[in-house]
């Protein structure tokens, strides 16, 4: 047993407190990780503000974070102290069926524990001074100091790449990389809307630029958020809140894509990054009749439900949704972190904001000011 500083939500839509906790070592299958840095993705805020069905507290939350390996539990046979990781929210056990499938990222192997807040042996290895246990967060848990983590939920990856950038590869890079490859499979040439210009948003952009897309429109209620997405390869931007009267935003991401010779208009790919609703349905209706593929990405609060009327589907649109960018963890994740330190993709420009653990909740008041893409705490 050791002790650690994290962040910890007590209660939804409260602050977190920073406070030492008590960490137990690593089980069997188990790593203890020294977190180095660590993003604030909108997931986070989602569950902190007690939307999230599987949201627990008093937790640890965190999910996209940075470390080194300190401690191997027995058995663990592919990490070793002193290796670099990026924790995983979507292991990779190489083992159950859905690995064994081919056909996702979704591994199912301790998935029951995790949306429970716990280990894959049922228990917690984070407590309070007081004994009092505290969850885990989609199994990750970054906003500590020190985590432990199982073996499969770790991405081994090379020493010299910073933790205060990688970091954002444990989700929000690789989501909207993945998402555009992975998910939507976009061609070169392609026409693409993307709804909400965040952390996730811009790196769906970033995804388009590289898969050669042509007209890249985005969309976003806050201005100010155009600027830095006309840099990662936006062509257009909408802003709903200021078009025309009586124009909708799908009439207007329509108008944009309509030519001479295609009087019906529509984007070949669209990407839902904001997690309401309406907007997910405007995403999947802007799409291009016959061909059109809506990928949601965003995260919906407990009860939301999406519709649209079936026409549209029998139109040949469709509608997908993606987890981590249908990124296999321990397989892709290494592969980001090559492509940041060879120059193909960029990250520096998206953390807007560093910070330390103790200023964490400023983290999440840019965030709600609408004043960051990505803010790091730096351990
Ligand atoms: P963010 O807060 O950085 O960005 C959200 C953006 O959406 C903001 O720029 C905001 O102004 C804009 N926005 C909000 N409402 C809008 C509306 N009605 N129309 C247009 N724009 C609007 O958040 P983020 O970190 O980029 O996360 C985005 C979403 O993706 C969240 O719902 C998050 O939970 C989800 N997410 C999902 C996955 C996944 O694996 N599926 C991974 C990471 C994040
Ligand atoms: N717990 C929520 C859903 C949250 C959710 O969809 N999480 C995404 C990752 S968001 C990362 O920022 C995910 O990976 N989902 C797949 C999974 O297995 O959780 C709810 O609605 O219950
Ligand atoms: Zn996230």
């Amino acid at each position: 047993m050791m002790r650690t500083r994290a962040a910890v939500a007590l209660e939804a839509g409260k602050p977190l407190e920073i406070m030492e906790v008590n960490l137990e070592g690593p089980k069997a299958g188990e790593v203890l990780v020294e977190i180095k840095a660590t993003g604030i993705c909108h997931t986070d805020e989602f569950t902190l503000s007690g939307a999230d069905p599987e949201g627990l507290f008093p937790s640890i939350l965190g999910h996209e974070g940075a470390g080194v390996v300190l401690e191997v539990g027995e058995g663990v046979t592919t990490l070793k102290p002193g290796d670099h990781v990026i924790p995983l929210y979507t292991p990779e056990c190489r083992e159950c069926h859905s690995c064994l499938s081919g056909k996702t990222n979704l591994c199912t192997a301790i998935r029951g524990t995790q949306g429970q807040g716990l280990m894959p042996d049922g228990t917690s290895r984070f407590s309070m001074l007081d004994g009092t246990p505290i969850y885990h967060y989609m199994g990750c848990s970054t906003f500590a100091n020190h985590t432990v983590m199982p073996e499969i939920a770790l991405a081994k990856v090379r020493d010299d790449a910073p933790f205060d950038k990688i970091c954002y590869i444990g989700c929000g890079v690789t989501t909207g990389i993945g998402a555009v490859i992975n998910t939507a499979g976009v061609e070169i040439g392609s026409s693409a809307a993307v709804f909400g210009l965040g952390g996730i948003g811009l790196n769906v952009i970033q995804g388009l630029r590289m898969a050669g897309a042509d007209k890249i429109i985005g969309v976003d209620l806050n201005n100010s958020k155009a600027e830095m997405a006309r840099k990662f390869g936006m062509t257009d931007f909408v802003n709903p809140a200021e078009l025309p009267e009586g124009q909708s935003v799908t009439e207007a991401i329509i108008e944009l894509t309509k030519t001479e010779k295609d009087q019906f208009g529509g984007v070949d790919y669209s990407f839902d990054a904001t997690g309401n609703v309406q907007v997910m349905r405007d995403a999947l209706e802007c799409s291009h009749r016959g061909w059109g593929v809506s990928v949601i990405i965003g995260v919906a609060p407990a009860g939301a439900e999406i519709s649209t009327r079936p026409f549209q589907l029998v139109t040949g649109r469709v509608w997908k949704g993606t987890a981590f960018g249908g990124a296999k963890g321990r397989t892709d994740v290494p592969k980001f972190v090559d492509w940041y330190m060879d120059g193909k993709i960029e990250i520096d420009p998206m953390i807007t904001h560093k910070l330390s653990l103790d200023e964490i909740n400023k983290g999440f008041d840019l965030m709600h000011e609408g004043k960051s893409i990505r803010a790091v705490v730096e351990y």
